[in-house]
Parts: structure tokens; sequence; C-alpha cells
């Protein structure tokens, strides 16, 4: 227990967050919606600001000071993320504007030029928009198809029949590694092993995973890993495509431009080495800057530490929801299962409801689909609730949000709907 972070290390941790200190609604602001978005520290608005005040300049193409230190500081970004993320090399880490850009730059550059009619996809019924769409525009232009891993009643995967799911036909496996709906943890290595033994590669969703626990991409073995910077103290628009090199070599680029080339004659061009390639035109420099002061803050604090945080206070959570008979809580009730998310269904009242009336107490909570919409219908909900919690966050916000769902149930008369989901 000596791992998880104590009251004084939370309040010298929230006095780095300077917009948690509001009020909304004249009580003080709970922020629970951070699988949205987190909150960023003092640290990354500093230097957004630093970069801003003192080098703005494009990276990679002036000699002068102001673009020489824009150019370090973007390399050293590269790095901090590498490290943060066990990668080899800082060239296998390609700055994209989040995971969303992440996965669409694998579906264009490799499986546009990797897949063909035959070839399948497979996914789970937990993944998000940005790991479901992109395949459906693949198969459109291919001719490939998405199959997908079963759900477990508890919200974990089916994995028993994977040996068989993945066959030689299978080239891609995309997979996300915590659910943004169900909170549940997939065993990504396991399912690496699979994949590989079978010729197929690796994709892994890992949006909600990298702000929340240590992650290792060379333990893990995937081939590919997405994440986004704002989830993980950073700014909007900085996001991370991890990929193995010898992969990321044999790619061709996701766009042409600027930046991505090494020559360019009148009629033919020669590409720049990874992880160049890979990104055209002037990048997102503030923001990567950014989500490399990101990094070096998150492991100040240590990765292990906050996972620790996360299982304690979704444990807790979900042993005071359980005691609501209104509620049915979406993925796996044990917290070591999931990640620091609850979704829930709160009676026969609709979510948006419940967020409203959670607003009016100060407590920010995420209800719909969650970009999750497979999920939903395949558990027979149009949407739900979600409290998704960070490394700021306290046990007394738990109890706010409860005694605020308290009010919720008085508002509307929940009844308990007893109604099982789908899985
Ligand atoms: N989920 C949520 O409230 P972007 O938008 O590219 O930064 O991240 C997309 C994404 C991909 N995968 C998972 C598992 C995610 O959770 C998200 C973003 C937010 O749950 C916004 S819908």
């Amino acid at each position: 227990m000596a791992d998880i972070l104590h009251s004084v290390e939370i309040e010298e941790i929230r006095d780095e967050f300077p917009i948690l200190a509001q009020r909304v609604h004249g009580k003080p602001l709970v922020y629970l919606d951070n699988a949205a978005t987190s909150q960023k520290p003092r640290a990354v608005i500093e230097a957004l600001n630093n970069y801003f005040t003192h080098y703005n300049a494009n990276v990679h193409r002036g000699v002068h000071v102001l673009a020489e230190r824009a150019t370090k500081a973007y390399e050293d970004a590269r790095k901090a993320v590498a490290r943060f993320l066990n990668a080899r090399s800082s060239s296998e880490i390609i700055f994209t504007r989040g995971t969303t850009e992440a996965i669409n730059l694998v579906a264009y550059s490799w499986a546009r030029n990797n897949l063909k009619k035959g070839d399948e996809i497979l996914l789970t019924y937990m993944e998000h928009h940005s790991n479901t769409v992109p395949w459906y525009q693949v198969c459109e232009q291919t001719g490939a198809t998405v199959r997908r891993i079963e759900l477990n009643k508890d919200g974990t995967l089916a994995l028993e029949h994977l040996d068989t799911l993945i066959s030689d036909r299978t080239k891609l496996v995309a997979i996300v590694h915590c659910s943004n709906a169900l909170g549940t943890i997939n065993p990504v290595r396991a399912i690496a092993d699979d994949a590989h033994k079978k010729g197929a590669l690796l994709l892994v969703d890992g949006a909600q995973s990298t702000p929340h626990m240590p992650v290792d991409v060379q333990a893990f073995d995937c081939d590919f890993f997405a994440l986004s910077g704002h989830k993980m103290c950073g700014p909007t628009a900085s996001g991370v495509l991890y990929g193995k090199r010898a992969l990321l070599e044999a790619m061709p680029p996701f766009m042409g431009g600027g930046e991505m080339i090494k020559e360019v004659h009148f009629d033919r061009a020669v590409y720049n080495d990874v992880p160049w390639k890979f990104e055209a035109g002037t990048p997102n420099i503030a923001e990567s800057i950014g989500l490399g002061e990101a990094v070096r803050f998150l492991e100040k604090i240590g990765m292990a530490r906050i996972r620790q945080h996360d299982v304690e206070l979704t444990g807790y959570c979900l042993e005071k929801l359980q005691q609501m008979p209104e509620v049915n809580i979406l993925g796996p009730l044990d917290a070591q299962q999931r990640g620091g998310l609850v979704s829930f269904t709160f009676g026969d009242v609709h979510p948006h409801d419940i967020a409203q009336v959670l607003d009016q107490e100060g407590v920010a909570i995420r209800a719909g689909h969650h970009c999750t919409m497979p999920l939903h219908r395949k558990l027979g909900i149009a949407a739900s609730a979600r409290a998704s919690f960070y490394l700021y966050n306290t046990r007394e916000e738990v109890d706010a949000f409860i005694e605020a769902l308290k009010k919720a149930k008085k508002v509307f008369g929940a009844c308990p709907t007893g109604r099982a989901l789908g899985y």
C-alpha cells in the first residue's frame, strides 16, 4: 500500500492543476471526465507558454537560433516518449494529433497496401470508433472483412477460442488495451503471441491505458501502439503512433508534402527516413513539446503509483455503486481487471439526465455511447453514464459523486430495472 498516493501528496498534485480549484454552479468542481480528456499541470501549460514566448519557430528547417531550439525541444520530446513507452529507438515514435490519426496512419499506409479480398481484420466488440471505422474503410477498398472476438458476461474478452479465430487469413488484430466504456484491460501480450503465431500483426489502441499504467511496447511485443497526449496531461492535438522500425521503414508515407522528403525531382521524390517520413508539413510542434513535458511530469510521480491510485479509487467507487440497486455497472467488477473508469446505467433514467443533475452538483461525468456504438448495441442499451478518474481525484470526490447520484435518484424517482446487459 506504500505505493498509493497519500492525501498530502494528492493535495500537492492537485496544486499543480490550476483548473481544479474552481467552483461550478457554486460547488467545488469534481472533474470525473478524464477519459474524455485530462486536465493539464502547470509544467505543461508553462512549456507551451515558454515555447510561444521564447522560441516559437518551425522545426528541421531553419539554421537560426530559435529554429534550432524548437527542433531540439521537439526531438527531445520524441526521446521522452520513446523512453516512456520503452521503444527501442525514438525513430519508432511518430507524432500525430492523437490516437485517431495514429490508427488512420496504419490503415492508410500499411493496411491499404497489404490487405486484399479474403483477408481478415480481427477486432473486439469493445473498440472505440477510432479503431473500428478506419478498418471498415479499409475493407470497403480492399475486400477484406472484419471479425470480432466475443465478450464474456463480465465484459472481459472470450479468449479461449482465439486460436481458431486467428487464422492464416487474419492479417491484423486491432485491440483496445483498456476499454473506454467497459474499463476492461486486455492481455495484449498473450494476444500478440497468438497473432504472431499465425503471421498477423497486432495494433494496440492505448488511448486509455497509457495515461494510467506502465506501458512497455517491447514487453507487449505489439507491432503498432497508438496514444492520445490530451488524455495524459498533454495538450490537445498531441499523440503518437509507435511502430516497429522494420515495419515503418517498409510502409509508404501517409501524406505527401514538406518535411517527409529527402529530394524532390521534376517527376518523383525520395522520401525521408522514419519517423519524419510520416510527419508531412509543419508538425504539431508546441503540442508535441507539451506532450514531452507531460511524460516527464507523469514519470516523476511514477506510473505504477498512478495505476495503484486508480485501482484504489475505482474499487471504492465500484463498492459504493454496488450498494445502489438502480445501478447497472458495465464491465468487470474487480478493480484490478479494469482501468480508472466506471460506466453504468441508472434505472430507466437517461444517462444525459443523470449527467445534467450531477453537473448542477459540480460533478462532471460523461454520458452517451462514448464512441462505442457497436458495444452499446451489443449490450442492448443506447447509452451509459461514465465517471473516469485520474491521479488528482480523491475518495472525497467519489463520495461527492455518489451523493450527487442520490440526488438524481430523488429528482427522477429512479427504480431498479434489473435488466441484464446483453454481452
Ligand atoms: N475517447 C472518450 O471520452 P482521440 O479522439 O483521437 O484523442 O482518441 C480516440 C480514442 C481512441 N480509443 C479510445 C479507447 C478512446 O477512448 C478514444 C477517445 C474519448 O472516451 C473521446 S470519444
